[in-house]
């Protein structure tokens, strides 16, 4: 493929941007390559500067379940920018989308929009440091919530007793009030709770896993969590900003049956647009400014055009429940072509897989259910299958710790086309 274009403007852009790029990952670092600056995209397709066409199993990171240019997102979006772009002031459209929120979300009796999925689990953890009144929050080592202060963390030496900051500029103190729990290893959570009694405003956690690659959460494990933090006096938070719409119209708290205390969502409620929100039960939600004395606040939070195109997101999601099964079934055969690959070329790997959302780990761990796990991943070797895959024009992420998301717009003959393209990087990979 030629990438003259997009490799000028990658040198250009370097000048003037911190690596080129406004997100870390779109630099592809972690696979040794460079990025395509990608000019416009349409269903499930996505088309370079340079003329190259894939079929994109990134979908901006998940927001478009529909696929690129989505017919009725965009006519709201029209619609709306003509009549001006914010005023910062109430409009009609956000209490549309908070309604449609609270119908579609079992756990969200109110909601507050924001700007992003970091300024909702960052304003949730407030919320429950100020409901509770209780300082420390448990998250779980290879769960992502956005660049938090309180969740760049990681286990530090004593796993048990003190983290340390995952990012510089985190500070030790912030450092003490983030204890870390292994995903799918309930006890873990028990011993913190053992060890810091009323201490802990809340425990949050992807309830499907999509920043460590995919990880599911075994059965049982969200139910255990939520007596835990019942028992304990602390809230749950479930971090749906991946999950939410994504694995129902309810989100995975709908697909697993587990009502949190607070959600966090984003992603496909902005319907690509830059939104957040948090929800939960009217009493918690209530604390919040100019209810309540936890403060937060956003001059675009609800921005009329976002809100248009979320709402003509979600309302399309809830008037079609019919596309959740559609989703699961070219998983399904995307998930089972990826497998006999596996098999037809010996190479080890793992594929998780829920509903729409996996990830194909290059690992002979044999199972992945926690970060440990999905860190015996050979990176090296995802990076060569990612080189390949985007050379023959599959769009897939640039690091092995993240999903694949498979959208409406994906046809059978793009899931079939991408399950023969696979077999060639893996052969290729068998024998270099
Ligand atoms: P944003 O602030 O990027 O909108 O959302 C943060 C966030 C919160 N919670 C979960 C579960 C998330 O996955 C994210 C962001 N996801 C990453 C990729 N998995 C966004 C991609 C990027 O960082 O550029």
């Amino acid at each position: 493929m030629k990438r003259e274009k997009s490799n000028q403007e990658f040198e250009r852009a370097k000048r003037v941007i911190p690596g080129g790029v406004n997100s870390p990952v779109r630099a592809f670092k972690s696979v040794q390559s460079t990025p395509a600056f990608i000019s416009h995209g349409k269903g499930a397709r996505i088309f370079d500067i340079d003329g190259n066409e894939y079929i994109d199993f990134v979908g901006s990171w998940g927001p478009l379940i529909l696929g690129h240019a989505f017919p009725a997102v965009i006519d709201a979006i029209e619609e709306a920018v003509r009549k001006g772009t914010s005023f910062g002031a109430p409009t009609v459209k956000e209490t549309d989308v908070a309604e449609l929120i609270c119908n579609m979300v079992p756990s969200v009796e109110k909601v507050r929009m924001v700007n992003s999925g970091t300024e909702a689990t960052m304003s949730a953890l407030r919320l429950a440091r100020g409901f509770t009144g209780r300082e420390k929050v448990i998250k779980f080592a290879g769960c992502y919530h956005g660049h938090v202060d309180s969740f760049l963390i990681q286990a530090g030496s004593g796993a048990l007793t003190h983290s340390v900051p995952d990012s510089m500029g985190v500070t030790r103190g912030t450092a003490s009030d983030t204890l870390l729990a292994e995903y799918n290893n309930p006890e873990s959570v028990e011993r913190l709770f053992s060890g810091n009694q009323n201490k802990i405003a809340a425990v949050i956690l992807e309830p499907v896993a999509g920043n460590m690659g995919v990880v599911p959460p075994a059965p049982g494990f969200l139910d255990r969590l939520r007596k835990l933090t019942q028992e304990n006096g602390a809230l749950l938070i479930f971090d749906e900003v991946i999950t939410g719409f994504r694995l129902s119209g309810g989100g995975a708290q709908e697909y697993y049956d587990v009502t949190p205390d607070i959600t966090t969502l984003g992603k496909i409620i902005g319907g690509g647009l830059p939104v957040g929100a948090f929800g939960g039960k009217k009493e918690i939600m209530d604390y919040l400014a100019p209810e309540g004395g936890v403060y937060q606040a956003g001059t675009l939070a609800g921005n009329p055009v976002s809100m248009a195109a979320g709402y003509a997101m979600l309302k399309f999601l809830n008037d079609h429940p019919e596309i959740y099964k559609e989703l699961e079934d070219k998983g399904a055969t995307l998930e089972e072509g990826i497998r006999e690959n596996l098999g037809k070329t010996g190479i080890p790997g793992v594929v998780n897989r829920v509903g729409s959302m996996m990830t194909l780990f290059f690992s002979n761990a044999g199972q992945i259910y926690s970060y440990k796990y999905a860190l015996t991943a050979n990176t090296a070797m995802y990076a060569g299958y990612f080189k390949l895959a985007v050379e023959n024009g599959i769009y897939i992420a640039p690091s092995q710790f993240e999903s694949m998301f498979v959208s409406y717009a994906h046809t059978r003959e793009d899931i079939e086309e991408t399950v023969a393209k696979n077999l060639e990087a893996l052969r290729i990979l068998k024998n270099p």
